[in-house]
């Protein structure tokens, strides 16, 4: 019996990963940049069984059942694969946040379960290559590898071995932090997988987006390094409000705001020009994550909680990258 616990933090993106160019590998058409999300955690715990003779998931405490726990043992296949080794495991999986409100747990999950279970395989791998192997998992989990500020390379190859994360800035490079408005706590109406995939096949607009990701990369890479909010602020909302576009205009379309979050978008805006400078940005559901200077967060968060509709408010920074931490 090998164990081993591991802890991740989710992430958001500044730019977005939409579209995916090999969907059995989570392979995107384009790069993108994301902040590792202090407080925002998932801690895994993988136990390497001999005498199981199935995996056994633990999801918050309780015993995990099909279809949700499809995914993670599909990963446990993956992860016998990749260690040669036919070992069933246990898993144990906490998340402090909401898991279906929006707030990419998938990206902290598959994170934390991809060096947990290759830890109690005895997999050694490098950071990039660990990041290929969130990646396989959940796309944008290969970011919360990294802390701080960090760029998934979309990469070339049919492979995806040139496809992993890589830091930009450490998480104290820059005071920000995010207010993050939840509007709404059911689970969302069209995953994420499958929104992206009917936006790549279904939106006249896909191809323009694709077009300006370079130029959304550039400005928001350039901008941490220089930590010029405004430049980061403007090219993360035209983003966001980008991949929304292609949503929208897919047949059927994809909509996943609800009156709330355009409420909010509204008050952040204001927020502006009441100088605070303030940015929002959403990902496939219906909550809003504002960004702003360390400094304001607390009144950014005080004027989120005000909107009709807004439910709660969380409170992050940039945090660290996964690391392994002793079983007790
Ligand atoms: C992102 N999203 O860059 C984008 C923006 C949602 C909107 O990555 O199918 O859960 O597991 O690779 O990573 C959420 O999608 O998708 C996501 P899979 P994932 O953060």
């Amino acid at each position: 019996m090998a164990e081993a616990v591991a802890r991740a933090n989710s992430n958001v993106a500044l730019v977005k990963y939409w579209g995916k160019r090999n969907e059995a590998l989570n392979l995107p058409y384009t790069g993108s940049i994301s902040i590792t999300l202090g407080g925002l955690t998932t801690t895994v715990r993988a136990t390497t069984r001999d005498d199981l003779g199935g995996d056994q998931v633990i999801l918050n405490g309780r015993p995990g059942i099909p279809p949700a726990t499809a995914r993670i043992t599909a990963y446990l296949d993956l992860l016998r694969r990749v260690a040669a080794r036919p070992t069933r495991l246990t898993v144990e999986l906490e998340s402090n946040f909401p898991v279906a409100a929006g707030l990419a747990s998938s990206a902290s999950t598959f994170a934390a379960l991809a060096a947990a279970g290759s830890a109690a395989l005895g997999i050694e791998l490098t950071p990039a290559q660990l990041s290929i192997l969130a990646r396989r998992g959940s796309g944008s989990a290969a970011r919360s590898i990294f802390g701080g500020f960090v760029e998934w390379l979309g990469g070339e190859l049919g492979d995806g071995s040139d496809s992993y994360a890589i830091p930009i800035a450490a998480a104290d490079h820059w005071d920000v932090g995010f207010a993050i408005a939840v509007t709404a706590e059911e689970p969302k109406p069209v995953g994420s997988g499958a929104g992206m995939a009917h936006s790549v096949k279904q939106s006249p607009f896909f191809p323009a987006w694709l077009e300006g990701q370079e130029q959304d990369l550039d400005a928001v890479r350039r901008g941490i390094l220089a930590r010029d909010l405004t430049v980061v602020g403007e090219a993360m909302e035209h983003n966001c409000l980008k991949m929304h576009a292609v949503a929208l205009a897919a047949r059927p379309s994809l909509l996943y705001w609800k009156p709330a979050t355009l409420a909010v978008i509204a008050r952040v805006q204001e927020l502006r020009n009441e100088c605070i400078e303030a940015y929002f940005t959403i990902d496939a559901g219906p909550q809003v994550k504002v960004l702003c200077p360390l400094a304001e967060r607390d009144a950014v968060a005080d004027a989120l909680r005000r909107v009709p509709g807004v439910q709660r408010v969380l409170l992050s920074q940039p945090g660290g990258g996964v690391e392994l931490v002793e079983p007790t």
